[in-house]
């Protein structure tokens, strides 16, 4: 799949290293065609140019409107060189093959930058250079496309390797490269346009998704909103099936995909696990024999915060599963599948949204995640960290017990989709009071072990269910004050990452306080 370049076409508004690049390229052996402007750089630095006029037969018109817009140029990047009829096509009509197309386009960011005028915007907007680049990028069997000054280099350095040639692998990196150049630019255009005609809402703002629903309002009634679908088809909320209840809102989303995200950290083999979401936030999740058994059991975690909860389970929703669901107000319920007397069972409760996915999310899939900050976004790989007992390291004096080590591993597990900072009480596989996105640790350990008396005082249990409970922390304790709190909510074993300054006075306090604790190594903080 190794394709020579004796052919390119250089089109560029960014003249920065086209005259190195195309003394390099005709070194080579290359023939060098080339648009107006670009062309005469070229010439002037002595270079042997042919010009694009020359090749379609027409002048470049109306202002540099039209100036590659011709099937003796379109023709040259699209056909395919091993197909008879394009051959032939091509010699028919004298059309050259391109082997390589370097463009960078009109500079519409940076008249945006520095605020032009309407006109002057409109003159920035570059047709014949993204249909070319889409062009190429699509023939990327034979066609090599540059879109970025700072490709030169690899372009060069790919030739050099493979004695003037390209590989298939580098040539599909630049097509990549290039849609994404394209979708970027056409997007800006298009947010340029909604805030030139005071419309900036997002409703149908371009962004890499496909609008899968505009939505009522946001986070709040003032703010307007969409739904995108990445294409990505993982099992969840994006791609579920609704089988009832009102359309979903912003929120809905939000925590019906915390929901089920984390639902699927079990998976089959694990046996029936529930999660009850509130705000992003984890208000109960259990295992149990059977999933009404894990829905009870992470109903009573935290009975007050689970009215209008999103609950996701890790497998068909079962008739006894949605009597006991019904019992109160649910937003969402989000499984795999439902059975038939399930459905029917929901149908009376008509507010009620069911969605199903048809399977599990992978939790350790790669992904990315995004998040917008004022003038920009963050990008990051999605936590799909995992750990199992082969990684954890006991570091105190006292080991945990297997059904310790099992209760240790589930409140990990949860703690991973607790915003921080994260402190998760486990019993008996099941959460017993959660402490979510305090700004200190000790606070959210006191908020953990209130909820853990409340949760006896609500089953009228003589002794908080912090008593013997396994405690995971998302990120390691700083100081042993957030452990000491635990340790006297009466705690029995700890699971977090370690690696603080400190690990030393954790420890040890650990051992007075006869905990058993285990190191992860692995943080797991998500704010
Ligand atoms: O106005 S255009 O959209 N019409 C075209 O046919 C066309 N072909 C290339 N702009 C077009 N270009 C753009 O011209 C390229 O994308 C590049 O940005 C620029 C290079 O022009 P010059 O070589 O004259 O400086």
């Amino acid at each position: 799949d190794l394709h020579p370049i004796s052919r390119a076409l250089l089109s560029v508004s960014d003249k920065t290293g086209l005259i190195e690049l195309g003394k390099a390229l005709a070194a080579r052996g290359v023939e060098l065609l080339s648009t107006g402007g670009s062309a005469k750089t070229l010439r002037d630095a002595g270079l042997e140019v042919r010009d694009v006029a020359d090749v379609t037969g027409f002048p470049e018109m109306m202002d540099g409107r039209v100036k590659t817009l011709h099937p003796g140029v379109h023709g040259g990047l699209l056909a395919l060189r091993d197909n008879d009829e394009h051959v032939a096509a091509m010699e028919e009509h004298n059309i050259d093959a391109i082997d390589l197309l370097v463009v960078n386009l009109y500079p519409f960011e940076a008249a945006l930058a520095r605020g032009a005028e309407y006109d002057e915007m409109i003159e920035n907007i570059d047709i014949g250079g993204p249909a070319m680049i889409r062009a190429a990028a699509k023939n990327h069997s034979f066609v090599n496309v540059v879109v970025d000054v700072e490709d030169y280099d690899a372009l060069l350095a790919e030739l050099d390797a493979n004695d003037g040639a390209t590989s298939f692998a580098f040539r599909q990196t630049l097509a990549q490269t290039a849609y994404a150049r394209t979708g970027a630019y056409d997007a800006a255009v298009s947010t340029w346009m909604a805030g030139a005609i005071g419309n900036a809402a997002p409703r149908r703002k371009a962004v890499a998704g496909t609008l899968a629903q505009t939505l009522r309002y946001g986070e709040n009634p003032h703010q307007a909103a969409a739904f995108y679908t990445d294409g990505s088809n993982r099992a969840g909320v994006a791609t579920a099936t609704q089988h009832q209840g009102k359309e979903l809102s912003y929120n809905n989303i939000n925590d019906t995909d915390a929901a089920f995200e984390l639902v699927s950290e079990f998976s089959a083999e694990d046996g029936p696990a529930v999660a009850i979401i509130k705000h992003a936030n984890p208000c109960g999740v259990a295992k149990g024999a059977t999933l009404a058994e894990a829905y009870k059991s992470a109903f009573e975690c935290d009975q007050t915060s689970a009215f209008g909860g999103i609950i996701a389970l890790n497998g068909e929703l079962d008739a006894e599963t949605a009597e006991a669901i019904t019992g109160i107000f649910t937003e969402v319920v989000i499984a795999p599948s439902v059975t038939d007397e399930a459905k029917a069972m929901f149908a009376a409760k008509k507010n009620l949204r069911l969605l199903t996915t048809g399977g599990l999310a992978d939790p350790m899939a790669v992904a990315e995640t995004i998040r917008q900050v004022s003038g920009g976004y963050l990008m990051q790989n999605k936590d799909n960290g995992h750990i199992t007992a082969a990684d954890l390291k006991v570091v105190t004096k006292v080991a945990p017990t297997d059904e310790q080590l099992a209760d240790l591993l589930f409140a990990w597990k949860v703690a991973k989709h607790v915003k921080s900072n994260a402190i998760v009480y486990v019993k008996d596989g099941a959460t017993v009071g959660v402490g979510a996105g305090q700004m200190s640790r000790v606070d959210s350990a006191l908020i953990a072990a209130t909820k853990a008396q409340r949760m006896a005082d609500a089953l009228g249990l003589p002794e908080s269910l912090a008593k013997g409970a396994a405690v995971a922390s998302d990120a390691f304790f700083p100081f042993a004050d957030g452990l000491l709190e635990a340790a006297a909510a009466g705690a029995s074993c700890v699971i977090q990452p370690g690696g603080s300054m400190r690990d030393d006075e954790v420890i040890a306090a650990a051992d007075e306080a006869g905990l058993a604790m285990v190191f992860t190594g692995m943080r797991h903080f998500r704010h």
